[in-house]
């Protein structure tokens, strides 16, 4: 684990790549503010008992593993990976899952050459497939009897099938673009993934330990706020409980009196699903007006 006597936790995050912005942002967001030099590859957070590491994310699931880092931040797809490969060598898994924190969607897939034919999972019997997941992948393999074989490349894994490497690959997918711009199509997804906090499963010292629920606590409150909208209008008396149900996901009201308005009373309720202009068209056309959607900065239950 970190250090006990400095007191601090240690998460890891990724250096550069998809995931370190937005790592970065939402612990900006839960109140720890960093200042960040170029090539940085450790620093302090400013106001909370946190220090930084910066790495490739492929070392994240070792450094939580083996308690150099208390946590981190990590795709599901390389955790996955990493903790299948820990039970190949039987070795001990530290690691849980604390958080899916709702960025760096994907899927990994496998996908073949345009021109060649599909017709479900066994298509792929035998074939050589080409990937940076090879536990994943070998899983799937097992799993539906295919007998793949498996060639483990670290990166431009959609080039090998071009290039004669391979018959069809095993990467991640997000737009789709990527195997469009090489004649490649996506037949099977093998999972889907998005980011998680992960940390390593032994103890910390009390304090941190108190830190760190804290932590979680406004973890949520950003992801839940994200979500969440204040929704304020204008509404006749005899329809308000009509109108207010037409909001998704909504907790409770405030009903405040307007001032020389018999009829009419203001309206606020946070809900916690996207409200969306067909929502208000129809709140309107129930005798809401006024309508305003307020974003949501934080929030604590
Ligand atoms: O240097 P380091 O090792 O830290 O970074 P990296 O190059 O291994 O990872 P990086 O930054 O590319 O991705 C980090 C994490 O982001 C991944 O482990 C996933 O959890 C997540 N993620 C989300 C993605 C993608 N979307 C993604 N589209 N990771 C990679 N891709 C790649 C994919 O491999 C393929 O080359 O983007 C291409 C496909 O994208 P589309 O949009 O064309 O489909
Ligand atoms: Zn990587």
């Amino acid at each position: 684990m970190s250090d006990g006597k400095t007191k601090r936790l240690r998460i890891a995050v990724q250096k550069k790549g998809r995931l370190n912005s937005t790592s970065m942002a939402l612990f900006e967001k839960v109140g720890i503010k960093v200042q960040l030099s170029k090539s940085g590859l450790y620093c302090h957070a400013i106001d909370a008992p946190v220090d930084f590491l910066f790495v490739r994310d492929d070392d994240i699931p070792t450094l939580v593993n083996d308690g150099f880092c208390d946590m981190g931040v990590i795709g599901q797809n390389v955790l996955e990976e990493f903790c299948l490969s820990l039970d190949e060598e039987n070795q001990a898994n530290n690691i849980m899952i604390d958080k899916a924190l709702g960025f760096g969607h994907c899927r990994l897939s496998i996908a073949m050459p345009n021109c060649k034919s599909y017709e479900g999972v066994s298509s792929l019997k035998g074939m050589k497939i080409a990937t940076s997941y090879p536990a994943l992948l070998s899983q799937f393999s097992q799993k539906n009897k295919l007998n793949l074989s498996i060639l483990n490349i670290s990166g431009s894994v959609e080039i090998a099938p071009n290039v004669g490497m391979a018959d069809a690959i095993c990467d991640l997918v997000s737009t789709g673009r990527t195997l469009e711009e090489n004649n490649l199509k996506e037949v099977v997804q093998i999972m889907e993934s998005q980011a998680v906090f992960i940390r390593n499963k032994h103890a910390l010292p009390s304090s941190l330990e108190h830190f760190y629920t804290c932590l979680i606590d406004r973890i949520n409150g950003v992801l839940q706020a994200k979500e969440s909208k204040y929704v304020m209008f204008h509404a006749p008396k005899s329809s308000l409980d009509a109108i207010s149900e037409l909001l998704p996901g909504h907790e409770g009201q405030t009903i405040i009196p307007l001032s020389g308005v018999d009829d009419k009373v203001a309206v606020h309720i946070v809900t916690t699903e996207g409200v969306f202009w067909n929502t208000l068209e129809l709140l309107k056309s129930a005798g809401a007006s006024a309508i305003l959607v307020l974003p949501i900065e934080k929030m604590l239950p």
